[in-house]
């Protein structure tokens, strides 16, 4: 699972990438600075390992992870070959959510494709190119049904009128994941069609230091104009943060992050909404060797998450022994939950929940 960054050029994706990753990309004051997609595996600040490592002490703690792509700036005529292309529409494709870069600072240096600082505009920019992309989808899809359909097929005609509704509301300028269909028809017929429009977003605001905390009056226009999207909307001071980053000493950043009147970065809350956007949530693993996040789609059962670690674990599958992560704080250790009878064992149906400390009982 992977969530892509997204946006025009220059607006700052690549600075953003840099906040969040170690892996470094190439970010410049011109567009178009990024052609080929930055790939970065990116730990997810999590406060519960922090507590878990303390009661526990291990050898090692290992962070869940979530993968972060930054994608070349995309520009009106995208989905026409226009700038770098339909190259990048087909690499947001491949993505499964959608972190939307808008810029909200003013710079006069800093170079802005369509001439003047406009979030709101922007915005609309991307979502049509988006939208035309997934047009072309949806009438090759059918052109392919529309046979079918005209000889009676029932079927076909039941996608036949999904995909109308799709394309009309595309042609309006409505993004597919703002329809609504039943459970069935979505994953019959729209689910596999993998509508770019379809992925979950959050969008970005990338702002100057002064608004890091409470966003400026760019932002308030972005949060007026999605208010009906049920999106996240982030103020993030990219280039300051990317800058924070670049220290090594962990005291430091503090202290500069203090000074612009952040508690932590927002690039951590980023990565936190990113991971849920993606419908991740994890549980623990805490023994004296290793206390590890470890990461599921919201939903999955316990032989499901017992495959994370190891496929032999999901297909021998006995039992998980779980443990809130509440009552492990509470009381402090394994052996104190046992004592208390906090423990619960659970079966193959058991549905994960966000937190659970899990060890696994399986033969092979
Ligand atoms: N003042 C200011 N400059 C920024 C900020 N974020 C990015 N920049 C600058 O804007 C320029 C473009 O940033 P990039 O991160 O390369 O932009 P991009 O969106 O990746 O651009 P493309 O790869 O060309 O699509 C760089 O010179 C950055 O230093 C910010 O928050 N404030
Ligand atoms: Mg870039």
């Amino acid at each position: 699972m992977k969530a892509g960054i997204v946006g025009l050029p220059n607006v700052g994706k690549s600075t953003l990438f840099n906040c969040l990753s170690n892996a470094k990309a190439q970010s410049a004051n011109f567009p178009f600075c990024t052609i080929e997609p930055n790939i970065g595996v990116v730990n997810v600040p999590d406060p519960r390992l922090e507590k878990l490592e303390e009661l526990v002490k291990p050898e090692r703690v290992l962070p869940a992870t979530v993968e972060i792509v930054d994608i070349a700036g995309l520009v009106k005529g995208a989905s026409k070959g226009e700038g770098l292309g339909n190259q990048f529409l087909a690499n947001i494709r491949e993505t499964d959510a959608i972190l939307h870069v808008l810029r909200c600072f003013d710079n006069d240096n800093i170079v802005h494709v369509d001439g003047n600082v406009n979030p709101i505009r922007d915005k609309e920019t991307i979502d049509m190119e988006l939208q035309l992309k997934d047009l072309e989808t949806v009438d090759k899809k059918l052109d392919k049904v529309k046979r079918a359909a005209k000889t009676g097929n029932k079927e076909a005609q039941k996608e036949e009128a999904i995909l109308l509704k799709i394309k009309e509301n595309l042609e309006a300028g409505v993004s597919v994941r703002a329809l609504e269909f039943s459970e069935e028809d979505y994953v019959e017929y729209v689910k596999p069609s993998q509508f770019i429009t379809d992925k979950p977003v959050m969008y970005v605001c990338n702002v100057d230091e002064g608004a890091a905390v409470s966003g400026n009056a760019y932002v308030e226009q972005v949060r007026e104009a999605v208010k009906d999207e049920n999106a996240e909307v982030l103020v993030l001071a990219v280039g300051t943060e990317a800058d924070i980053n670049e220290l090594d000493d962990y005291e430091e950043r503090q202290m500069f992050l203090q000074d612009i009147g952040l508690k932590e970065p927002g690039a951590a809350k980023l990565i936190r909404s990113a991971y849920k956007l993606l419908n991740q949530q994890t549980y623990f693993t805490a023994g004296v060797k290793e206390v590890r996040a470890w990461t599921v789609n919201v939903g999955a059962t316990g032989p499901q998450a017992a495959g994370v670690i190891h496929t032999d674990f999901e297909k021998g599958f006995i039992r998980a022994e779980v443990i809130a992560y509440e009552d492990f704080v509470t009381y402090g250790s394994e052996a104190k939950v046992k004592e208390a009878g906090k423990m619960r064992v659970e079966g193959k149906n058991y549905i994960v929940k966000d937190g659970d400390v899990m060890h696994f009982l399986f033969n092979v």
